[in-house]
């Protein structure tokens, strides 16, 4: 990233979040995060029961943050039983050097040194009615423990959520709060992610986004990656410049890929990656992966409230467009 786009980066930030701290945020419209456990069948919507994000502290704010996880058991409410409730999951949240500027952070799967940096907090969690739709808060925690990454304005946390074992679906949100007891926002606190494991709406009203970041001058395409949409609706570009682009969306346990050619005026803008199902709402319990390279395959980050706020198309539709 050039100089400049950094200085523009950080502006746009402090001037545009707000409600950033839950995952899924507010403008995503996403209703939960989904990991299975490790003996999942892929054809469920998890391709590696593993899902990482990353929340920022800001320079300026010093005071202990709270992230909390909400029905971080599985079980009872809120979850995707397969036979028996037999499924344990991993909360884990590292800081510390080399924690969030790790590569193998970066990446796809739970390979190398993804939990690179140092454990500040871990709890595992089965079918425990006492965790049911409820709250689950790790801290406080010293924002000085993240690391510091001048390039994102602070110290960053890594979260990682593992499904150990067992084979159903763990739904959960999180949440970085300056409370131990309630949902409170960190000001100008934000979360992003490389990759997302979610569940989309059962109503084919609902429309979701998802708002990769085109941080770089250097973008020329980003590809979009799919993992079992279950040719659920449409996937949808719209930007500062585009009024909308199909791009592809996958069958059952099937990876599927497009790529979009990035244009000058979404330098340093967000795309609003729309996922609008189909209008049928045959389609329940969608659970699907998703994620976007750049022509250099390095994955781009995406943030939970859209950096710069939600892109406006500013042109006319052509006719290529929708
Ligand atoms: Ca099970
Ligand atoms: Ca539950
Ligand atoms: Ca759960
Ligand atoms: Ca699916």
């Amino acid at each position: 990233m050039s100089k400049l786009l950094k200085l523009a980066f950080l502006f746009l930030l402090t001037v545009s979040l707000t409600k950033a701290q839950p995952v899924p945020g507010a403008d995503e419209n996403i209703p939960n995060l989904i990991t299975f456990g490790a003996d999942a069948e892929t054809s469920w919507g998890d391709a590696n029961f593993c899902q990482i994000i990353f929340f920022t502290v800001p320079k300026n704010h010093t005071a202990p943050i709270y992230i909390q996880v909400y029905d971080p058991d599985c079980g009872g409410e809120n979850d995707e039983i397969q036979g028996e409730w037999d499924t344990e999951t991993s909360f884990s949240i590292y800081g510390g050097k080399g924690s969030c500027s790790s590569k193998d952070a970066q990446t796809l799967n739970l390979d190398g040194n993804y939990d690179e940096g140092t454990l500040l907090a871990s709890k595992t969690f089965g079918n425990e009615s006492e965790y049911d739709g409820k709250w689950y808060t790790f801290g406080p925690i010293n924002p000085s423990e993240g690391e510091y990454l001048p390039e994102e304005g602070g110290h960053v946390f890594k979260v990682i959520v593992e499904g150990v074992s067992g084979d159903d679906g763990n739904m959960y949100q999180l949440y970085m709060s300056k409370s131990e007891q309630q949902q409170v926002e960190v000001e100008g606190g934000y979360a992003f992610y490389y990759k997302y494991t979610i569940r989309l709406h059962d109503n084919p009203k609902e429309l979701s986004h998802i708002y990769p970041y085109i941080n770089d001058s250097s973008i020329v395409s980003i590809k979009q990656t799919n993992f079992d949409w279950d040719r659920d609706g449409w996937i949808i570009v719209r930007s500062v410049a585009t009024a909308g682009n199909m791009m592809k969306i996958s069958g059952d346990d099937e990876w599927v890929s497009s790529v979009y050619q990035i244009k000058q005026e979404e330098y340093n803008t967000s795309l609003d990656i729309q996922m609008k199902k189909h209008p049928s709402g045959n389609i329940r319990n969608n659970n699907v992966v998703i994620y976007f390279e750049n022509q250099y395959g390095e994955l781009l980050k995406s943030y939970s409230v859209p950096i710069g706020g939600v892109p406006k198309y500013k042109g006319k539709p052509t006719a290529e467009e929708l």
